[in-house]
């Protein structure tokens, strides 16, 4: 057994759990590499880690009973329902009131996409090519002007990005808002397990751990204070995106609304799956009576493709991961600091250091999800969004949900807002794109706006 004074008692835990083959390098790093690595080990929670471990080998339980979850349909306000013009109007209300943050998961490592760097800093923008940071940010500070407050921003990054996340924002004076309205932190993290239970070493002196998945994020955003800091700012209400949409509509007063109308805890905007194995989860109904998501890789095919009598999919309600969060609700489920969700375990490649380099073992990543929340309550409702208005996700360098994909809807969506707005587009023009600064939706299009004609064509606010 290996010694180091004053820390025997995790040493001894270390081969108490049978975990000692971290230690293989021990005689080839020095005191300070020791002790770095002791500390690293000092947070494990190997009982956990066991726990998953089994869990992991055994496969996850299949999910409780369920049926498709009820949704407020869109066809309610094209029938141009009551409900839907009080819900816009309680909306606006409630951001006007400062009522309303931000906030992003950009946590994500973004491994899928081959983009080697936070995902916030990929560029999406088909004409400006800003990144996507960038159109976050200014629909952020768009909504901001449009409702008379101040909104703020909150980023979840991880360890592995957290500074150049920092950096990014920094260097580009986080594209116009205040640095007191933008609060980045990073989220937990914990070890990855090879395909024996063992722990895997990054380097001689460090453990390989992966960030604690999106679920992780309600925990980080109560244990950093950033829960805090809103409810002394008054804020009531907020609102949860990826960092990978460029489309998503970030401060929406229908969804607001409706929220505040229903007295839900949480909200979660839904919309038509395209095709039953597209890879977004479904909303469903637990036998228990309450709503949540079924991941897609957990729903089985024959309930993938069930039909109902009318011919649509059964389960057609897709999770885009769009949601609204209570901080009332936030606060009394963390405790103030930490959410127990559930890990789910995913079978990846991992680098893990050998006395001949790195060298890529299947090994288990554990992840807790955020929609995991939803069941937790029963205030907990879902509303239908329009997919080509909402949804383009950039997920793998080409084809479906990349960011040729993504730019095409872009393109498609600003089109659709000048149409609507009596503006015509030039025959020669091939790509349009719509800056966030100066439109969140057709109405904000100035009625006199000309589209140069150009091929390519951003358009921007004038500059006074
Ligand atoms: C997610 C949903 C899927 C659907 C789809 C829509 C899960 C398991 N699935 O699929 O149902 O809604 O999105 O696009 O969520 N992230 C972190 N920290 C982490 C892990 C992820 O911040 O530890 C962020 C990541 O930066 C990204 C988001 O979470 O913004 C989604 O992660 P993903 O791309 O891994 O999720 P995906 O595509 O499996």
């Amino acid at each position: 057994m290996i010694s180091f004074p004053g820390r025997e008692e995790v040493i001894r835990r270390v081969y108490d759990h049978g975990q000692e083959r971290i230690f293989d390098f021990w005689n080839e790093i020095s005191d300070s590499e020791k002790l770095r690595l002791l500390d690293d080990v000092e947070s494990i929670d190997f009982t956990l880690l066991e726990r998953l471990f089994r869990q992991a080998e055994q496969g996850s339980p299949p999910p409780m009973g369920f049926e498709p979850a009820p949704y407020i349909p869109l066809a309610g306000e094209e029938e141009g329902g009551a409900e839907f013009r009080e819900a816009r109007e309680r909306g606006r209300e409630l951001i006007s009131e400062g009522a309303v943050a931000a906030f992003v998961v950009a946590g994500g490592q973004g491994s899928r996409l081959g983009f080697d760097g936070p995902k916030g800093l990929f560029s999406a923008g088909p004409v400006s090519g800003k990144s996507l940071f960038q159109i976050h940010a200014e629909q952020i500070h768009k909504s901001s002007e449009k409702f008379g407050v101040r909104i703020p921003w909150l980023i979840m990054t991880s360890h592995s990005n957290h500074d150049q996340t920092v950096r990014f924002l920094e260097d580009n004076s986080r594209f116009g808002l205040d640095a007191a309205d933008v609060y980045v932190f990073p989220q937990g993290m914990i070890p990855s397990l090879d395909l024996e239970g063992k722990l895997i070493l990054e380097t001689p002196s460090s453990i390989f751990k992966n960030p604690d998945g999106h679920g992780g994020s309600l925990g980080a955003l109560a244990g950093s204070g950033t829960l805090h800091a809103m409810r002394e700012r008054g804020i009531r209400i907020i609102s949860y995106f990826q960092v990978d949409n460029p489309l998503v509509s970030i401060i929406d007063p229908l969804f607001i609304g409706f929220h505040s109308l229903r007295k839900a805890d949480i909200s979660s905007k839904g919309l038509m799956k395209a095709y039953p194995e597209e890879r977004i989860g479904v909303f469903v109904r637990f036998d228990n009576g309450a709503i949540g998501v079924v991941e897609y890789s957990d729903l089985p095919e024959e309930l993938q493709k069930q039909r109902d009598e009318r011919g649509r999919l059964r389960y057609r309600m897709g999770s885009i991961a769009i949601h609204l969060f209570g901080v009332d609700y936030l606060e009394s489920i963390t405790g103030g600091t930490d959410l127990s969700l559930p890990f789910h375990a995913a079978r990846k490649k991992i680098g893990s250091h050998t006395a001949n380099g790195i060298r890529e073992i299947d090994g288990y990543k554990f992840e807790k999800f955020v929609f995991d929340a939803l069941p937790l309550t029963e205030r907990n409702i879902v509303l239908e969004t329009k997919r080509e208005e909402e949804f383009a996700p950039i997920k793998n360098p080409s084809g479906v949900d990349s960011v040729e994909s993504a730019q095409g809807l872009m393109d498609a969506r600003a089109r659709r807002w000048l149409r609507e707005r009596g503006i015509d587009v030039p025959p020669s023009t091939a790509v349009v794109e719509i800056s966030p600064l100066l439109a969140l939706e057709p109405g904000d299009i100035p009625a006199s706006l000309r589209v140069p004609d150009r091929k390519r064509v951003n358009l921007e606010p004038d500059k006074d």
